[in-house]
Formats: structure tokens, C-alpha cells, sequence
């Protein structure tokens, strides 16, 4: 049976939930056709969150992983297309640390690609009826860390990993002027994106891109 991990943050920043934590509690065991999703939960701090996930993928040995994060401001699940290798950290994280321009591994490659098939996760989305686009950007707080560092982590190995940030709860935007997504359509969309996983060993030739 494969299995395909998928992580969620604990809440940070002040804040009472994280969406991503809530929607992959609602995940674990759940029976994909040829697979089965297991969790774990990752703390908002420099490293450990690194750690949390590397020591979840020795217990689980995933298939595929896909570490998911709340993205403020975003209206859409947003597959990540690239991990940089900076922290700029513009609040502390949950353990007090706020670098600056500092690289994740010293001595890592500038960037790494997300290893799974994005486009085909963004279309099996969107043929669903669940907003659904490319990000060409994970920021450089503890997501994008978390995505560098655990390409780092497999990149000798045929685990495929990526990064899906996903838009605040509507309970989170109530008093704001933030788009929001509802916890089901979340955790429905999770499902589409580990399922296309699954089905596309190889990502499909369609066009995402972005002029600025
Ligand atoms: N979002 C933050 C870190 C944890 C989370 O859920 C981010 O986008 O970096």
C-alpha cells in the first residue's frame, strides 16, 4: 500500500488555528484509490519543522509527501513550485527565532523544484470545481524553509515532495477583507491533490504561467 504523508502547521503568529492543521486531522487513514494518506503535525519553528516531517517520512516511508501551510491573502489552493534557500523571516517563529537573508543549508543548491506533478494536481482540482492555481512562490518564512529542507532531505531518493499553501478559514477572514475557503472544500481538495499524486508519475504540459 503506498502511502503519501501529508503535514500540517500548528498555528502561529498569535493566531488560534491553522488550516492546515485542521484539514489533515480530517485526513489521516483516509483510503485513496492505490493508497492511503497519513499525517503528521509540524511546529512553525526554524528546523524543528524540518525535523518533524524527515522524522515522519523514517516512520511512514511515504511514497510521496506533501507539506501544506496556511497562505494569508491567497484565494485558492495554491500548489508551490519552488523551495529558495533564504530565511527572511518577517515575524518571529513559534520558538523566537527571526533571521534575516540567512541561507537554510549553507552549502545547498540556490533552489529546488517541487517534485510532484502540480499542474496535474491544479487540473484535477479544478475539474472539481475547487479553486486551484500555480504559486511561483512559497515566501521565505518557515514554509518555504520547510519545503527547501525537505527537497534537501530527499533529493538522493525517489520520494516526490511538494508544498501546497492553502487560504485562512472563513472564521479566520471574518473581520477582515481576506478571501477564505471553507474547512470541507480544504480538505476535499487535499484529497484531489494526493490522489493526482498517485495517478501522474509524470506531470502534464499545461500552461500556468504568470506575466507580472
Ligand atoms: N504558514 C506559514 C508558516 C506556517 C504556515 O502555515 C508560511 O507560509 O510560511
Amino acid at each position: 500500500m503506498r502511502k503519501v504523508l501529508i503535514t500540517g502547521f500548528e498555528p502561529f503568529g498569535g493566531a488560534l488555528v491553522n488550516p492546515a492543521l485542521e484539514a489533515v486531522k480530517q485526513l489521516d487513514g483516509f483510503q485513496l484509490n492505490g493508497g492511503e494518506i497519513v499525517i503528521c503535525e509540524v511546529p512553525v519553528t526554524r528546523y524543528d519543522a524540518i525535523k518533524a516531517v524527515t522524522k515522519a517520512i523514517e516512520t511512514h516511508k511515504p511514497t510521496f509527501v506533501i507539506t501544506v501551510g496556511q497562505a494569508a491573502g491567497r484565494n485558492a489552493i495554491t500548489p508551490e513550485r519552488v523551495a529558495i534557500n533564504i530565511d527572511d523571516f518577517r515575524i518571529p517563529d513559534n520558538g523566537g527565532n527571526q533571521p534575516i537573508d540567512e541561507p537554510i543549508d549553507e552549502d545547498g543548491p540556490d533552489a529546488y523544484f517541487s517534485t510532484l506533478p502540480i499542474k496535474a494536481i491544479t487540473s484535477a482540482m479544478q475539474e472539481k470545481g475547487i479553486p486551484c492555481t500555480v504559486s511561483n512562490t512559497a515566501g521565505t518564512f518557515v514554509c518555504n524553509h520547510v519545503f527547501y529542507g525537505v527537497q534537501h532531505f530527499l533529493r538522493d531518493t525517489d520520494i516526490g515532495h511538494g508544498f501546497i499553501h492553502i487560504p485562512l478559514l472563513p472564521e479566520q477572514a471574518a473581520a477582515t477583507d481576506q478571501p477564505s475557503m471553507s474547512l470541507e472544500t480544504i480538505v476535499e481538495g487535499l484529497k484531489v491533490a494526493a490522489q493526482a499524486t498517485l495517478d501522474n508519475k509524470h506531470d502534464i504540459a499545461v500552461g500556468a504561467g504568470k506575466i507580472c
